[in-house]
Order: structure tokens, then C-alpha cells, then sequence
């Protein structure tokens, strides 16, 4: 017997099927986020990132055009296990030599590569508007501006994003989620409140005048506390977004970094699933505030994947990451983020939810916290290996070597 038919063994005699589990994390695709390659600065214009958001860190060998980028994306993905799928955002527009348009004239074509780069893979495409870092964004509102025609180039920037949404869907054969969030707030406690949530809900509607395709585009409002400089007002709060998708039927989506520091993602996604048809998340890891840091395989990670396997909805959760850390190796950050997201699936998947679920309704919580704390000691690594042999990507830390050669061949050079 191999260690892989032992712990299979001794799962089957606890009620679980590692097959089963195997097969279903190689099913369950995760969207990879273009922007960890160069710190979310894409390519469509020389300005900082802004909106609230920040990346720190300088260590070398940040991808600073698409090829460098998606030479990257294939490195870290050739060491992660299953299918994913690509999360662009709209700076990452490509454009021909000389060629450039405004946000509020991107089109299809200026997206063409990342078509070709996904279908030549097999992939599917998300998509984000980049509603800061330009010019327009300056002021810190976009979508809720009290100028008219600022207001109004954002929402043309959303419509436009939708007809690329739509064309990445149509092009890959696989609904694109597309996901609205904006950096829209104030540093001061605001005199209106009110003011910039009713331009923004208006802003939104006429954004969706845009005829779309709801089984190809999946239109996501992201909620969010804060950010850096607009710490006393956030337009795009969560209750903002989730009584808007409520009333217009998009998809909430929730990032764990946005939320007060002792509310947790993993207890909100039931209450969401109950209500919504899909539910998108943008899994991250925030220290001490939303600092999107790369995530790793910790409890609220894994509670979030036990939430999404025992509600039975998996295929219903559209799963992102969205961290950016430009002070390690950025390939080792995109893999070390997929492949916990990855194990902390797995470990859902090799849990008895139904029979602990038995002894909850029983109030037998006495059997819960025991037989569920003895089941950590279960032998979810070499399931672990398993899944990765199968998938023909390193089982363990050998993938960093493969990292460091990239890193010494290409990233230094660059
Ligand atoms: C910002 C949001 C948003 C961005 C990306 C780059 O706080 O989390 O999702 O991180 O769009
Ligand atoms: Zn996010």
C-alpha cells in the first residue's frame, strides 16, 4: 500500500472520498489577479498608483510590459495545479506602438493580446474598470464626482468595460465577472453623505444602460471600510453595494480585507448565499488594516473555503485573490497565494461536514469540537501531493527553486 492509498483509507473510514476531493479542487478554478506582477500599475499611463490603495516593497524584477508580465503569469502558473483563470484590470489595456486611447475609449481591441493569451491556454478572463490612477481620479471621486463631466467619463470608462467584458466572454467560451469598485471617499467627515451614494447608485444605472449578457457578464459591486486618505468616508460601503445588487440583481462581492478587523468574510458568506444566486470574493490577507498582503494558509482562509464547500454552493462563489506585495519575489507571491487558496479548498473538501453538521443539530457539541479539533491531525498533505503529482506541478518546496532560476535568468536581468 502507498501513502497516498493509506490516507485514502483512513479518509474513507471517516465518510470521506479523497477522489472525490481531488477531482473537484481540479475542477474549482480561481481567478489569478494580473496586478501582483507589477504592483498594480498596468499599462496604460505613467501615473502612481492611487484610490486608496498601495503596495510597498521595490524588490527587483517588477514586469513592466505585457510580454515580461505574461511570461510571469505562465512561470507561477506552471506551478500551481488546475485550471484558473486571469483577473485583468483596464490599465492593463495593450496598445499598438504610438496608439493610445483614454480610459473612456478603451475598446475590445485594446485587449485582443489577453484574449489570445487566454484562449492559447485554455483560460477564461475577468475583468476589472480602473476607476484611479489617471488624471481624472486626481480628486478622489470618480463615479460619485459632483462634476458632471468627470462623473460622466466614468461612467463611460464602465460602459466601455462592459463591451470588453462581454468580448472577453464571447472570445473564451467562459463567463467573465466583471467587478466594479471604486476608491470614491473623503479624508474629512463628510458634510453630505448623501450626495456622493445617490450620484454613484445614478452613475451605476446609467453604467448598466449598457446591454449585456448576464450568463456571459457577471457584473460585481465591491463594498469596502476605507482606504488610505479617505478614512472618514467611503461612498461605496458595504451596505451601499449590497442593497444595490439587491435591487438591480448584480453579484455582491466581498473582500475579506474590507471589513472592520474583527468581521469576518467566512460568516458573512452563508447570509449571502441565502440571498444571492452567485457570490464573488476577493480573498486576501489584511494585517492590522486592508494591506493586502499575500495570502497565506491561515484560519480565516481556511474557514472561508470550509464555508463555501459545506454550503454546497461551490460553484456559485467566484474566487479572486487580491493582494500586492512588491517586497518579495512577485512569481512566489502569486504562487504561494494560489496554492494556499488551493490547500485550503482541499481541506474543506476532506472534511465530514455533513456528519458534523448531524451533531450540531443534534447538540452533541461536545463530539464537534472534539472529532473536528482530532481531525487536523488527518493527512491532508499527502492528498495535498497527490492532487499535485496528478496536475504534473511540484508537490512541495521544490517549486521555489524553480522560482529563484526564474528569478536569477530573468527577473535580475530585467
Ligand atoms: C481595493 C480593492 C480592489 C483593488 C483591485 C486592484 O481596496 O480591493 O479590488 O484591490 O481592484
Ligand atoms: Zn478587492
Amino acid at each position: 500500500m502507498n501513502v497516498y492509498q493509506w490516507a485514502q483509507e483512513k479518509y474513507a473510514a471517516r465518510g470521506v472520498d479523497t477522489e472525490a476531493a481531488i477531482k473537484a479542487l481540479q475542477d474549482f478554478s480561481i481567478s489569478m489577479h494580473c496586478w501582483q506582477g507589477d504592483d498594480v500599475i498596468g499599462f496604460d499611463s505613467k501615473q502612481g498608483l492611487s484610490g486608496g490603495i498601495q503596495t510597498t516593497g521595490n524588490y527587483p524584477g517588477r514586469a513592466t510590459t505585457p510580454a515580461e508580465l505574461m511570461a510571469d503569469m505562465d512561470k507561477a502558473l506552471s506551478l500551481i495545479g488546475g485550471k484558473h483563470k486571469i483577473n485583468v484590470h483596464a490599465c492593463y489595456a495593450i496598445f499598438e506602438e504610438g496608439e493610445f486611447a483614454d480610459r473612456d475609449a478603451l475598446e475590445p481591441k485594446h485587449f485582443a493580446k489577453w484574449v489570445e493569451y487566454a484562449k492559447a491556454r485554455g483560460m477564461g478572463l475577468d475583468f476589472n474598470p480602473t476607476f484611479f490612477s489617471h488624471p481624472k481620479a486626481a480628486s478622489g471621486l470618480t463615479l460619485s464626482n459632483p462634476d458632471e463631466s468627470i462623473r460622466k467619463f466614468w461612467v463611460e470608462h464602465g460602459k466601455a468595460c462592459i463591451r470588453i467584458a462581454s468580448y472577453f466572454a464571447k472570445e473564451t467560451g467562459i463567463p467573465c465577472v466583471m467587478n466594479v469598485w471604486i476608491p470614491d471617499g473623503y479624508k474629512e467627515v463628510p458634510a453630505d453623505r448623501m450626495g456622493p451614494r445617490a450620484r454613484f447608485a445614478q452613475s451605476m444605472d446609467e453604467m448598466l444602460e449598457e446591454p449585456f449578457d448576464k450568463n456571459e457578464v457577471l457584473i460585481c459591486l465591491e463594498s469596502k471600510v476605507f482606504g488610505i486618505g479617505v478614512e472618514s468616508y467611503t461612498v461605496g460601503s458595504a451596505e451601499f453595494t449590497l442593497n444595490y445588487v439587491n435591487q438591480k440583481g448584480l453579484v455582491p462581492l466581498m473582500d475579506n480585507g474590507h471589513y472592520h478587523p474583527t468581521e469576518v468574510v467566512s460568516d458573512k458568506l452563508s447570509a449571502m448565499l441565502l440571498f444571492h444566486k452567485k457570490v464573488a470574493l476577493h480573498v486576501t490577507r489584511g494585517v492590522r488594516w486592508d494591506s493586502d498582503h499575500v495570502v497565506r494558509f491561515d484560519d480565516e482562509t481556511r474557514e472561508i473555503a470550509k464555508e463555501i464547500v459545506a454550503s454546497g454552493r461551490m460553484n456559485d462563489v467566484a474566487v479572486a485573490l487580491d493582494f500586492f506585495d512588491a517586497s518579495i519575489n512577485r512569481v512566489a507571491a502569486w504562487v504561494v497565494g494560489m496554492r494556499n487558496m488551493q490547500r485550503a479548498m482541499l481541506s474543506a473538501l476532506l472534511t465530514p461536514h455533513a456528519d458534523w453538521k448531524k451533531l450540531q443539530d443534534e447538540a452533541d457539541f461536545t463530539s464537534m469540537l472534539a472529532l473536528s479539533e482530532e481531525f487536523k491531525s488527518m493527512p491532508e498533505c499527502v492528498v495535498w501531493e497527490e492532487f499535485c503529482n496528478r496536475c504534473g506541478v511540484p508537490a512541495d518546496e521544490q517549486w521555489l527553486a524553480e522560482v529563484k532560476k526564474y528569478e536569477a535568468e530573468v527577473l535580475s536581468k530585467r
